[in-house]
């Protein structure tokens, strides 16, 4: 299963999307806010929050200053005779219908953006990620490619740990951890080209795992037996991390999803590296229309 190998790591230390690359969505220590958005569908997410965040601010205050003023107007001193009255049609319609209203004009942009998730452009590119207990395998059913990816230096306690050990260390300067993307990165990325619609599959072996890339805005459930499908279309290069979203037992805090976006070149030049690791001819690489990959080459010769 596994065919990333030292072939796949030189041609990366080559073009570069190894560990130089820029590490854009990642988690970063003390952040309280989103991983920064690579795709129209995390602008759409983040904006959405925002949206949110200032109605619920609103009727924070709202209720807060209504609690507050009537603890003020209605106290024995200021009010010593109660009403006794247990109905008021007028203010039992408003806060009736003025949440409804709130609902409903949550509810379009919401459900405006579940549908454009869930309705899947035609993809440049086709993977499929299939959940494991506890890594990610990944196919490229047109290009023929699939591996594994797993999580490296997972075997110690703390990342002090992965320092004082030569094997922690050695693992850490091949595949380029470090202290702050440690128990993200894997032995073998997804690869995808920038600016390319990217439609992931994703299923599971063994029991339900979720596919997430925060900085993508996607997350979706992987089920055994079942094919879910999403989509997105990275606008920047760069590293992005995501972790298994579906509790799965003992390690799932250990299966994390790292995505390198590449340019078209170097993920035509990915795929036909290790289309020749499994002994498979050169392909060419159809991205938005346009060819790339070492056939073109080949045929213009
Ligand atoms: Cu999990």
């Amino acid at each position: 299963m596994r065919t990333r190998t030292g072939g796949a790591a030189l041609l990366a230390a080559i073009i570069g999307v190894g560990a130089q690359a820029q590490e854009i969505g990642r988690p970063e220590p003390g952040q309280t806010g989103f991983q920064p958005a690579a795709t129209e569908l995390a602008r759409d997410l983040q904006s959405m929050d925002g949206l949110l965040l200032v109605i619920i601010t609103a009727i924070v205050l709202l209720v807060t200053g209504l609690l507050l003023y009537v603890v003020w107007k209605f106290d024995a001193r200021r009010n010593p005779t109660p009403q006794r009255f247990t109905h008021n049609a007028t203010v039992e319609v408003i806060w009736t219908a003025v949440p409804v209203m709130i609902l409903v004009a949550i509810a379009f942009p919401s459900l405006n953006l579940l549908y454009k998730q869930l309705t899947i452009p035609e993809a440049d590119v086709t993977i499929k990620a299939v959940g494991n207990q506890w890594y990610w395998s990944y196919e490229y059913p047109d290009h023929e490619i699939d591996f594994s990816s797993l999580m490296v230096a997972g075997d110690y306690a703390t990342w002090d740990d992965v320092m004082a050990s030569e094997d922690g260390r050695a693992d850490a300067e091949e595949y380029g951890v470090t202290r702050e993307n440690w128990l993200l990165k894997t032995d073998a990325a997804v690869m995808v080209p920038v600016n390319a619609v990217v439609k992931v599959q994703t299923t599971a072996n063994d029991v339900i795992h979720a596919w997430t890339v925060p900085s993508f805005g996607v997350k979706i459930d992987s089920i055994p037996g079942r094919l879910n499908e999403l989509w997105f279309k990275a606008e920047e290069t760069g590293v992005y991390y995501g972790q298994c979203s579906e509790l799965c037992g003992v390690k799932h805090a250990y299966m994390p999803i790292e995505v390198h976006v590449v340019s078209a070149e170097d993920y035509a030049a990915w795929v036909n590296d290790q289309r020749a690791d499994a002994g498979l001819p050169p392909q060419t690489v159809t991205i938005a229309g346009r060819a790339y990959g070492s056939a073109v080459l080949a045929q213009a010769e």
